[in-house]
């Protein structure tokens, strides 16, 4: 079960059985606020398991494309109920390899959950059009195919609510799936299988094959046979993945980096403006591609912010997700961690001024793991790079802006366009806002992060590559369309010549 207390050994699962890799070496999934816990080790796969999972999940393509989609969401309804009653078991899962504290692994699972039930509801759906001829006795409709293995790569920050937004909608729409999770967090992934297994998926339907992005996530996106490829990590990941797909023309789903802003204007309640930059700068240590790592604030209140706002961050509770005191857990692993240290590095040396925070913890309950404090630069500039760069942790850069229009400017000053949020109480403004910023979700008074299921998700700019996922929008990129014309005139019918 997914619950073992103590180190196990898992395996990769490939048509319909949990095999061990051909590597017969192994990696080593570790709690990052303790890294002397050993969760489990996962199997170090190469590019012949990939082979393997491929061909499963190609071949199982044949049949289950044929399953109609009512029962194959029968599937998806089962294990949406095995979830919903394995959620605290799954969650604390969750925080033991990830670290994000238990609350939010239970959003985690919760909105995996979500994109289960919502998949299984499009089984009974997955409109077309039906739509008039332009000639007598012909009728004219669109209905959504499959489009066969789909290449599935995802990310440590929600390690089930990911993996769940592209397993869900791929099957319902009739696709094989062939998925490489993130190596800091295997195990809720391999919950989430088992648990689709358990529901009775068949057997080469979906296939998880474990690894690392040069030895299992390159061979699966290029393999001859897998027929589209989603993505979610670093934009210069998301490049390689890109540059693997173009000459196959194989479709490709990116979904990237963010350099979030949540704006405050003068007349916001600045009360609730600072639970939205709490939460959606330090809400997952900052690790959320949605995560608010800029606030814009009108000179106005710029102090009064700043002041309560530091204030806030400093009696946030750094510890282990499992205690039910601790605001905030651990960044996800050292090289994170480093990665953040040297971002406060780069911002003190850049001249912003460190509010609080700015340093790595490690007395006592801190010791063993990746712990870094809630930190805040204040009267930061723009263009500066903490104000421009993703740090995918808990440090935020505050900018004083002059007015409205400056505010919108710096929003859109970076190279992502994920999400942004705007506090204030003027309906017009608000709406400008929601016209001119440049990114794939605005939040108005509530902050950057949040997303619900059933809307599209996803960004402009380097953020993704013009798709979306979750909701609706899902389906678009898990089938394509197939037209079809039915004449029953009896006669040959020209389009566009006879009339
Ligand atoms: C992510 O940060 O990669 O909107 C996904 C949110 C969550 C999903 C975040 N529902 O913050």
């Amino acid at each position: 079960m997914a619950t073992a207390v103590g180190p196990t050994v898992f395996k990769n699962f490939i048509n319909g059985e949990w095999v061990e890799s051909s590597s017969g070496l192994a990696f080593e999934d570790r709690n990052p606020a303790n890294s002397r816990e050993l969760i489990g080790m996962f199997p170090r796969s190469t590019a012949e398991d990939v082979d393997a999972a491929v061909r499963a999940a190609a071949d199982a393509f044949e049949s289950w494309r044929l399953v109609p989609a009512p029962k194959r969401a029968e599937i998806l309804y089962r294990a949406a109920e095995t979830l919903v009653k394995r959620k605290d078991d799954l969650a604390r899962d969750m925080t033991r390899e990830m670290g994000k504290v238990l609350a939010e692994a239970r959003g985690d699972v919760q909105e995996a959950i979500d994109m289960t039930y919502y998949m299984a509801g499009e089984g009974r759906r997955l409109f077309g059009q039906t739509t008039p001829s332009e000639l007598p006795s012909k009728f004219a409709m669109s209905v959504r195919q499959p489009l066969g293995v789909c290449a599935l790569i995802t990310p440590w920050n929600f390690p089930m609510a990911i993996p769940s937004w592209k397993i869900m909608p791929a099957l319902v729409c009739g696709n094989t799936v062939v998925i490489k999770p993130a190596e800091d967090t295997p195990l809720s992934t391999y919950a989430l299988i088992q648990i689709l297994v358990e529901a009775g998926l068949p057997r080469g339907v979906v296939n998880v094959v474990n690894g690392g992005g040069p030895e299992v996530g390159a061979p699966l996106v290029s393999h001859p046979k897998v027929a589209a490829v989603s993505f979610t990590g670093s934009s210069e990941v998301g490049r390689l993945v890109s540059q693997s797909c173009a000459p196959k023309l194989r479709p490709c789903h990116l979904e990237m980096g963010g350099k979030n802003i949540l704006i405050v204007l003068e007349d916001a309640n600045l009360d609730l403006a600072i639970d939205g930059a709490i939460w959606g700068g330090f809400g997952t240590t900052g690790q959320r591609c949605t995560a608010a790592s800029r606030v814009a604030v009108h000179k106005k209140v710029y102090k009064d912010f700043l002041y309560r706002f530091v204030e806030r961050a400093k009696t946030l509770r750094v510890g282990d997700g499992l205690d039910p005191t601790a605001d905030m857990g651990p960044c996800i692993n050292e090289e994170q961690l480093n990665k953040v240290m040297e971002y406060v590095g780069i911002g003190k040396n850049e001249g912003a001024k460190l509010m609080t925070g700015g340093r790595r913890l490690t007395e006592g309950v801190w010791g063993n793991g990746w712990f870094h404090e809630p930190t805040i630069f204040g009267d930061c500039d723009p263009r500066m790079r903490i104000a421009q760069e993703e740090i995918f942790g808990p440090v935020v850069a505050v900018m004083p802006i002059e007015g409205f229009d400056e505010a919108i400017e710096v929003a859109n000053g970076v190279r992502y366009g994920l999400s942004a949020s705007i506090y204030t109480q003027d309906v017009n403004r608000a709406l400008e806002a929601m016209r001119d910023l440049h990114t794939g979700i605005v939040y108005v008074n509530a902050p950057t992060i949040g997303a619900e299921i059933h809307l599209p998700f996803g960004g402009t700019k380097e953020t993704g590559n013009g798709h979306r996922e979750a909701g609706n929008a899902a389906l678009d990129f898990y089938s394509e369309w197939k037209t079809l014309y039915i004449d029953y005139s009896n006669r040959l019918q020209r389009a566009q010549i006879d009339s």
